[in-house]
């Protein structure tokens, strides 16, 4: 019976929030609390990421028992107590020869696994879609350069006017719409202060930096909402600027494409300084300091 009830209110919830998709996102991935690990892996790239991890965590750990045993050895074996004349041995070839060959084999071992990762999360080639990502204070900028050159906006939705499955301080009132099991490149830069796109279970984290695109790209495998947050300190509202990714099917993506056009004007001049919503009373004085200083320095580079 209360197996129904739920059932049946999550149906409700599901015609209510689908909107124009006809899937309900079948997963959100957002922090947990006392979590403990990463959040699951949905890119491939964060997959390696985590397949890294997991065989770093398994090699520090056997390095540091190995130099905890060594330490207990020798803090009993040599104590004063058992070994009351100690040895002036000063050298011995081998064990130097051993200490300094293990580590650089450690090494080389390392970088067999973490330069290919490096390598891949640089390589935007053969794209299948690109969108970019401006930080602002404090706030995100999405557009679709090869999907009609579109832009919007996007505020986290303010703890208030939480309705339904939208979580606090995660949700945005427009979601940056992507497709499932297509290579996206995203170009990442900043209208004013340094931000940074950060997606843990895609794998992301990129710096936003005014004045220079970077780049990162992810696939998502799964239909649902992906929360990441900017994770480079940018100003009172740093905590208050997150990123909400809808990911749809390609029908779906299509669909959302076509509504979107409509709805969202052309990218215009995407690196002018605009206007700031508050989002909270206590920042807004910063709020509009910030913005005069960086209508500022962006009228001196003219
Ligand atoms: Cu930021």
């Amino acid at each position: 019976m209360k197996r129904t009830a739920k059932l049946g209110g999550f149906v409700a919830t599901a015609v209510t929030f689908t909107g124009m998709f006809a899937t309900r996102p079948a997963s959100a991935q957002q922090p947990e609390p006392w979590q403990m690990n990463f959040q699951e892996a949905h890119s491939s790239l964060m997959e390696q990421i985590v397949t890294f991890h997991d065989f770093m965590l398994y090699l520090i750990f056997a390095i540091s028992l190995f130099v905890l045993a060594l330490m207990i050895y020798v803090i009993v074996r040599f104590s004063e107590k058992r070994n009351p004349t100690p040895s002036k041995t000063t050298h011995n070839t081998m064990i130097e020869v051993l200490w300094s060959v293990v580590p650089i084999f450690l090494l080389v071992v390392i970088g067999l696994f973490s330069l290919p990762l490096l390598f891949n999360s640089d390589d935007t080639v053969d794209a299948d879609l690109t969108v970019k990502v401006i930080g602002r204070q404090w706030y995100w900028s999405y557009e679709y350069p090869d999907h009609g050159d579109f832009t919007f906006d996007a505020f986290m939705i303010p703890d208030d006017e939480i309705k339904g499955d939208q979580v606090r301080l995660l949700s945005t009132d427009e979601n940056l719409v992507l497709p499932i099991g297509k290579k996206i490149r995203v170009l990442v830069t900043s209208s004013d202060v340094i931000h940074a796109f950060a997606m843990p279970a895609l794998g992301a984290k990129v710096d936003a930096v005014p004045g220079r695109t970077n780049e990162i790209w992810f696939d998502i495998d799964e239909v649902g909402m992906y929360y990441g947050q900017c994770s480079e300190l940018c100003g009172s509202g740093h905590a208050f600027m997150p990123i909400a990714i809808q990911a749809v099917t390609q029908a779906d993506f299509d669909a959302w494409v076509v509504q979107a056009r409509e709805q969202f004007a052309e990218a215009d001049d995407n690196l002018a300084p605009r206007p700031v919503r508050v989002v909270r009373d206590d920042t807004s004085e910063d709020a509009s300091q910030s913005t005069s200083a960086s209508a500022h320095a962006n009228a001196n580079m003219r």
